[in-house]
């Protein structure tokens, strides 16, 4: 039995690490009965919708999806909402990945409509504005021609910053930047890292607004197919890769920074917290686009996730 695994990133990035390791520790369970095979970003065709619809129609098991999902399962855009997960980065992959969030009746059927299961979720680290300008405050954001993933909601953020956001595909980002069609990009370290976009943009800017979090997700038909041994095995092999995804992420994105600084001269700004919350206030009302947009299960979803970050950090 082959089950496939589609990437949204490619060789080198953490979707690729954990799914080596989701691999390695199935394989093992299974007695090799299973043999799980990797398509990296690029192997399965060129648009993420593309991937999308493969899992949905069941040619591919599993993979991951992240913003660009939100044309396929709009409630799943909650998670590029800013400034609403715990600033601890443990934490956050905890909450996401915990039954009360993760198993919760409206994100259970959001993915269900779709013909789609959440598996897990796997928070990839920070992420980091790159600019062609220093930008402390939204007035510095004004107008600012950024990439934003094909995403409406993030779409809304940027432009509730005063940023004019754009959508470019993730393949043609680096030559969009490089020719000045975009002049900013969001991204986990190790993205800016590994697909060079570093090369080409001036100043780094750290201003705590979110992780970059996708999601596990399976064809449902196959996964309602598998005997409840292969599901407890799902489940045990990816609730150790809670931590195992953390470290690597972790791990990933430091030695990454390192090598962008060593080897360029951008300027990194890291905001202080009054800077950030001119842009946690300005990012507030987007919440409520959220629900305008994505309806009750999309309000259920947004009132479970700030439910179970709030029991979390009481906890902490
Ligand atoms: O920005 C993007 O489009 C892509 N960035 C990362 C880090 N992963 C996949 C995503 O689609």
């Amino acid at each position: 039995e082959t089950w496939r695994i589609g990437l949204e990133e490619i060789e080198g990035s953490v979707q690729h690490r954990y799914a080596e390791r989701f691999k390695e520790l199935v394989e093992k369970k299974s007695d090799d009965e299973i043999n799980v095979q990797l398509l990296p970003y690029g192997t399965w065709g060129s648009t993420y919708s593309a991937l999308y619809d493969a899992i949905q129609g069941g040619a591919i098991q599993l993979g991951f999806g992240s913003g660009f999902l939100g044309g396929t399962v709009p409630e799943s855009q909650l998670l590029n909402l800013n400034y609403i997960m715990p600033d601890d980065q443990w934490l956050t992959a905890k909450v996401l990945n915990s039954d009360a969030f993760l198993k919760s009746e409206p994100w259970r059927q959001a993915f269900r409509a779709r013909d789609l299961v959440a598996l897990a979720e796997l928070p990839e680290g920070n992420q980091a504005w790159t600019a062609n300008k220093a930008v402390r405050t939204p007035a510095d954001m004004k107008g600012l021609n950024i990439r934003v993933m094909d995403n409406s909601l993030l779409r809304a953020t940027y432009r509730a910053y005063g940023a004019s956001p754009t959508s470019i595909a993730y393949g043609e980002l680096y030559s969009a930047l490089q020719q000045g069609q975009a002049e900013g990009n969001i991204q986990p370290i190790f993205a800016h890292e590994e697909m060079g976009f570093y090369e080409v943009q001036d100043y780094m800017i750290f201003a705590g607004q979110s992780q970059f979090v996708a999601t596990l997700i399976g064809n449902a038909d196959w996964y309602d197919g598998l005997s409840d041994d292969q599901r407890a095995m799902i489940d045990a092999v990816t609730k150790k890769l809670v931590r195992e995804g953390h470290d690597i992420q972790t791990r990933f994105n430091k030695k990454r920074l390192k090598a962008i600084r060593s080897k360029s001269d951008i300027e990194i700004i890291e905001l202080d917290d009054a800077q950030r919350d001119a842009f946690r206030e300005l990012a507030r009302p987007v919440r409520e686009t959220y629900i305008e947009e994505v309806g009750e299960r999309g309000e259920q979803s947004l009132n479970t996730l700030l439910d179970a970050v709030k029991k979390a950090d009481g906890k902490q």
